[in-house]
């Protein structure tokens, strides 16, 4: 549904403030041409050749023309590449160096680059920062490295150019760092254009066809260049009919969007049905083990890197939620993903194999059938089964991207298997961006969990040779995501993709400090307090008005929007919570539940199989517990209920009126699209509250201790 037309983005604030319009009516988001003035005021050389350079050149020439800066290619003789040329001083040189050379370039330059590093050390996406003699160098041994330095610069604005900042090496802790796009071509009739889609159509596909103009998808793929995403998947891991065609016949158009995304250093990647060799090969079987079945595949890929030189891979969502899949056949998920990484491997491409597989046709009288259970159940018994190229994309909770959810325990338990980790940066359970809810907190809590204790390796370790996959929230909509603060979640996924050890309030202001007015410095400034104040916790203000202590799901069914606790209660999606008139919560203990906590090691095994020691957050995820269960502050379970409820609901009113403070300082057509969205969060948080509170109060018969009002 396109509700929102291009004319909402309204004319400069005259305060000018904020300067984040394009003429196009598109938000130019976190790349607004104000944040290229530190670079495009400069004198700088761009060293090296290449489609990546020439974006690099790009980039900083257009800047240039703007803030009256010059940009140079290389002398036809090199000199060293501080002063390249005897009498014309650079403020700023990128070089492609070979690696094999970066050692003595960097010593020439004097940029301190370490010996230990040796040759290589950057690798394909790396660079090198230095500032030395009034001149900032960015080296790179590979074209990507040289655009993620642009990028970095662009973060970093005047300050690049200060006194002298000591050597830094970046690069990307993940390798893959990928969005799925759950775009139909198709409008679908239940799911729409996007599924789970909130702001409006896709920027690819419209009405059953590729949309003609693809300047938007430019736009995105540099958009995300500067966040450091070097993939994307095209369509839908649901695939339907015309879906599936991309394959075959659709090919062209999957090749049209490559063009366009490859100048910005992304792949592409697509969704395809593991049925396709019936569908559109016209073969019998899709047996994976079958001669023909593997000849299709190894055929029909082989057609796709014709067109598509660069192609990144294959994402499957097999057997799950009515998908087609191996266990039709008799076979296991390793025969089927193996099948199509035989297929992709001569040309260097993955299969991201998805391990979203659960029954959704179960009985909710059966209390021994958990769905958190099931992606440890299914795969990890094929541990160490799978090729080198496939990439087991696993949702970094066991259930389904609720608001608070334990880290999956599949994470922890494949050694032999790449993994990677995804994210839902589409606010699906987490407010469908009409409310505020940064999430780059929750992703770096699970990045930053330790499976096997403190000390010991990280979900982000485990992630670094997988990758790292969010589902985008990103649609036509003129603000990109619909709500224009959720642009901070896709900003937030491809930088913690790139370091997973950044700080989310840190990578929060790097998100202003771009798409909004940079303040003087030591100066914080009104709207990066308002903007800090808003939306640093508003993933927990986010839990406290909605479902209570890990326990999910109380979501109206279907399109998931608003409360409605019995909603899938006594449906077949495996999402209960069990509230009677003495408790709640779900038993996952191995001592008298479904023994889900014997799927995670040490420690967390025993950690969640106590009552006593289960953080409280998770509490209702992992034990029943009577309403007077004493949590760790004392409180009881039901107080805790009313209290977060209540207090969840006055946090958005505050909310709410600091945005209201910004008017006038802002872009108008920013200041009410939040607003006009900040007046539904602010119903919706009432709705839960009300809804929530009075359910329990009701099964329980419970009083609030402090008496405020329960309907
Ligand atoms: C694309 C949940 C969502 C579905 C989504 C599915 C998945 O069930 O509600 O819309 O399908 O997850 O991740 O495959």
């Amino acid at each position: 549904m396109r509700t929102h037309e291009a004319a909402a983005i309204g004319p400069l604030d005259p305060v000018g403030a904020v300067n984040t319009a394009r003429s196009d009516g598109v938000h130019a988001a976190w790349l607004p041409p104000e944040a290229f003035g530190a670079i495009g005021a400069r004198h700088s050389l761009v060293c090296g050749d290449g489609v990546l350079v020439d974006t690099v050149r790009d980039e900083i020439s257009r800047a240039c023309a703007r803030y009256g800066g010059s940009t140079d290619r290389p002398p036809p003789r090199p000199a060293s590449p501080d002063r390249p040329a005897a009498g014309t001083p650079y403020d700023l040189v990128l070089a492609l160096v070979p690696a094999a050379l970066l050692p003595v370039t960097a010593a020439a330059v004097q940029v301190g680059y370490q010996r230990r590093h040796g040759a290589g050390a950057l690798g394909e996406e790396g660079f090198l920062l230095a500032r030395h003699a009034e001149v900032t160098v960015v080296l790179a041994e590979a074209p990507a490295g040289l655009l993620y330095g642009l990028f970095h610069l662009v973060r970093l604005g005047e300050s690049a150019f200060g006194l002298t900042r000591p050597t830094e090496l970046h690069r990307p802790a993940v390798r893959l760092r990928m969005l799925d796009h759950w775009d139909n071509v198709d409008v679908h009739p239940v799911t729409g254009q996007v599924e789970r889609g909130y702001a409006g159509g896709s920027i690819f596909w419209r009405d059953g066809a590729r949309r003609d103009d693809l300047t938007r998808v430019g736009a995105y793929g540099r958009l995300l260049a500067a966040c450091g995403v070097n993939a994307v998947s095209v369509n839908n891991v649901n695939v339907h009919a015309t879906e599936a065609r991309l394959l075959t016949d659709g090919l062209g158009d999957v090749a049209a969007i490559a063009d366009v995304l490859r100048p910005y250093g992304i792949r592409v990647h697509l969704s395809v049905s593991f049925a396709a060799p019936v569908a559109l090969g016209g073969l019998p079987t899709a047996d994976p083990l079958v001669d023909g079945v593997r000849t299709w595949w190894a055929d029909t890929t082989r057609d796709v890197y014709e067109s598509i030189p660069d192609f990144g891979g294959y994402v499957v969502k097999a057997d799950s939620e009515g998908q087609p899949g191996p266990f039709a056949y008799g076979r296991s998920h390793a025969d089927g993903a193996n099948l199509l990484a035989d297929a992709l491997a001569p040309f260097g491409g993955v299969v991201h194999w998805r391990a979203f597989i659960y029954d959704h046709r179960q009985d909710w009288r059966d209390r021994s059938t958990d769905r958190a259970r099931a992606a440890h159940d299914h795969f990890t018994p094929l541990d160490g089964r799978f090729r080198d190229n496939v990439i087991l994309q696993v949702k970094h909770g066991p259930m389904d991207f609720q608001p608070r959810e334990p880290v999956s325990p599949v994470l922890a338990a494949m050694p032999n298997t790449r993994l990677a980790v995804e994210f839902q940066a589409t606010q699906e359970y987490t407010g469908q961006q009409r409310h505020v809810c940064y999430l780059a907190p929750w992703w770096s809590e699970v990045l930053g969990f330790a499976p096997w204790g403190d000390g010991g390796p990280t979900v982000a370790d485990v992630a670094a040779g997988g990758g790292l996959v969010g589902v985008s929230n990103v649609g036509d909509d003129p603000f990109w995501t619909g709500h224009p603060l959720a642009q901070a979640n896709l900003y937030a996924f491809g930088r913690l993709a790139w370091d997973p050890r950044l700080d989310p309030v840190a990578v929060l202001d790097e998100w202003i400090d771009l798409t909004f007015v940079r303040p003087a410095p030591g100066c914080p400034g009104p709207v990066r307090r308002a903007l800090h104040a808003i939306m640093d916790d508003s993933w927990r203000t986010y839990e406290r008005y909605t479902a209570p202590l890990g326990v999910g799901f109380m979501v109206r069914p279907g399109h998931h929007y608003g409360p409605d606790v019995d909603g899938y209660e006594y449906t077949p999606w495996g999402t209960y919570h069990f509230a009677d008139r003495d408790g709640v919560g779900v038993d996952r203990t191995r001592t008298s539940g479904t023994g889900f906590t014997g799927q995670f090691p040490p420690p967390w095994r025993d950690v969640y199989e106590s009552p006593d020691r289960c953080p409280d957050e998770l509490l209702l995820f992992f034990h029943h517990v009577p309403y007077g269960h004493l949590l760790h502050d004392g409180s009881t379970v039901i107080q805790h209920i009313y209290d977060t409820h209540f207090a969840g609901y006055e946090q958005v009113v505050t909310m709410r009126r600091r945005w209201e403070g910004l008017a006038g300082r802002l872009d108008p057509g920013v200041y009410d699209r939040v607003r006009e969205r900040l007046d539904e969060q602010l119903r919706c948080a009432q709705e839960w509250r009300d809804q929530v509170n009075a359910y329990f109060f009701r099964k329980s018969g419970v009083p609030d201790a402090r008496g405020r009002p329960i309907h």
